[in-house]
């Protein structure tokens, strides 16, 4: 053993020989050259070797919980890695051999920020808050990963150092598009495992459209019975039970992911059309479809069950979202006169109040008597952009032709739409999100989202291949300083997580530009 040795050497020459041999294995990487996504604010590396065999326990401080459970998981996640079990204690007189969860409210104002310290026995996670640490745990298992998988049988010890980080944007979200084609529980629940590597916290669910009605309303049955069983092409869609949804919300929270349920109204509503027949004004049923063009469908807002309707919706959902956010669509809805979509929405934010959400809705919204607390979300091509009038609302920038993942890469990809362009990684990646919306105040723009919509996609190499690599990017314009962001550092630290996504059976696209290790 070195540590034995260690304490020998000065009295026996010979032991000293054997002791050189044994000396720290050297790491992979310096600690500033983990090839880290997303860029951490602020690294510094030491003259220190961490071996691996030197921790033995994860010791948790303030002994709650969630830190117990994320200490469970980073127990099995260092099992599956180095093949070694891990105690865990939530109380230890000395601070050595182990991994130290703990908060550390000084750290920062941000609740995401941690710091992580590698010493030559230890390491040292502080979080100001417990997302913080679980921020800074995704960091660690991140840097375990990149390291073993170049290193392969040699890694064995990481570089020592101080990474002290946290966020640009409280909002760095995904958005799939559960309506054009259905993903099972599973399937979501693998995209929120890879969205937590990359530190997205919020992911956004669109559950109706034209084509598809996704979770189970208690009080009207038929909209799962009838409008969730098909989808676009024709398959046999499908639709999360209550209880689903629960499981999912709980898994998501777990990995500090919050999730934004979205019902579109008025317009996007074939599926409720055609399980009710009373939302439609002329009172018939329409057919379900299949198809992907859009715009055609609109609740009849002169109905008072309309408002019962979009009442019983609001009210079951949010009664399981503990998310702050309800997003009642409102894009394209070109068949209703604009009176008449401002009267439905002046109607609609009141209900979505009245469940104690804040209301989230694609930009069209401001044509309606908004309150301020209103979470807009931009998505139109650049060049629609003057038509936004910002009055005073937080602002989502969902660029189509930079964050629409469901954008062809360029003109031979197999999947995907075009219309808002073809989108590579780079045009992806090199965009900031508080100046690419001309007029719009930096400070009204809390964050961004990175939509998939699904009329092409029909499974989850589907998604992985459009959302994957330029997620990745996305997650981290949201999180790093544009200051600090170059393209060429991004695809050099891209170029390792290749492997990283083949290990995990990510059906990613490999792209040419990135030489891919
Ligand atoms: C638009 C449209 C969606 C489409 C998507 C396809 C918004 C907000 N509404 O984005 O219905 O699925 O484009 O790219």
């Amino acid at each position: 053993m070195c540590y034995f040795l260690k304490k020998t050497f000065s009295v026996a020459s010979v032991i000293l020989l054997t002791m050189s041999s044994c000396s720290p294995p050297q790491p992979i990487f310096s600690l500033e050259e983990v090839p880290l996504i997303p860029l951490p604010s602020n690294v510094k590396t030491s003259d220190k070797v961490l071996p691996m065999d030197a921790i033995q326990s994860i010791l948790v401080k303030d002994s709650d919980k969630s830190i117990l459970s994320m200490a469970e998981s980073l127990r099995a996640f260092w099992k599956e890695n180095t093949q070694r079990e891990l105690t865990l204690s939530e109380e230890s007189p000395e601070v050595h051999n182990t991994i130290s969860l703990e908060i550390d409210e000084n750290l920062s104002s941000n609740d995401e920020a941690y710091a992580l310290e590698i010493g030559s026995n230890v390491i040292l996670i502080k979080g100001k808050t417990k997302e913080g640490i679980f921020r800074g745990i995704k960091t660690l298992e991140q840097m375990i990963t990149l390291s073993q998988l170049q290193g392969k049988a040699k890694f064995s010890s990481l570089p020592g150092g101080v990474i002290i980080d946290e966020p640009t944007y409280g909002y760095r979200g995904a958005m799939l598009d559960v309506a054009r084609h259905f993903f099972s529980v599973s399937d979501v629940k693998r995209y929120i495992d890879l969205l937590s590597i990359y530190k997205i916290n919020f992911l956004h669910f669109h559950l109706s459209d034209d084509q598809g009605w996704r979770i189970e309303i208690k009080s009207w049955p038929r909209l799962t019975e009838i409008g969730g069983q098909t989808q676009v092409g024709g398959g046999e869609g499908g639709f999360y039970t209550q209880d689903d949804f629960k499981e999912i919300v709980q898994y998501a929270s777990e990995r500090f992911i919050t999730i934004v349920p979205e019902i579109d109204l008025p317009g996007h509503t074939n599926a409720a059309l055609a399980s009710y027949a009373e939302l439609n004004c002329n009172g018939k049923a329409t057919e379900l479809y299949t198809g992907i063009k859009v715009g055609f469908s609109t609740l009849c807002v002169d109905k008072d069950i309309t408002y019962d309707f979009v009442d019983d919706v609001i009210r079951e959902i949010s009664e399981i979202s503990p998310g702050p956010y309800f997003h009642i669509g409102g894009d394209e809805s070109l068949v209703t006169p604009e009176e008449d979509f401002n009267r439905f929405m002046d109607r609609t934010l009141e209900i979505v109040k009245k469940y104690n959400k804040t209301p989230m809705g694609w930009y069209e919204l401001i044509t309606a008597d908004i309150p301020d607390e209103t979470l807009l979300q931009y998505w139109a091509k650049t060049d629609d952009f003057s038509k936004v009038i910002p009055k005073n609302s937080k602002i989502l920038i969902s660029a189509s032709s930079y964050s629409y993942l469901d954008m062809k890469y360029d003109s031979i990809t197999p999947l995907g739409l075009y219309w808002a362009g073809y989108v590579p990684i780079q045009k992806a990646y090199e965009w900031d999100p508080r100046t690419l919306v001309k007029g719009l105040d930096p400070e009204q723009i809390i964050g961004l989202e990175a939509p998939l919509w699904s009329e092409t996609l029909e499974d989850f190499d589907d998604i992985a291949y459009m959302a994957f690599p330029r997620l990745i990017g996305h997650a981290e314009i949201g999180w790093t300083k544009a200051s600090q962001k170059t393209w060429e550092d991004y695809a050099h630290r891209l170029s390792f997580h290749g492997p990283l996504l083949q290990a995990l059976n990510v059906n990613y696209y490999p792209a040419e530009e990135i030489n891919w290790k």
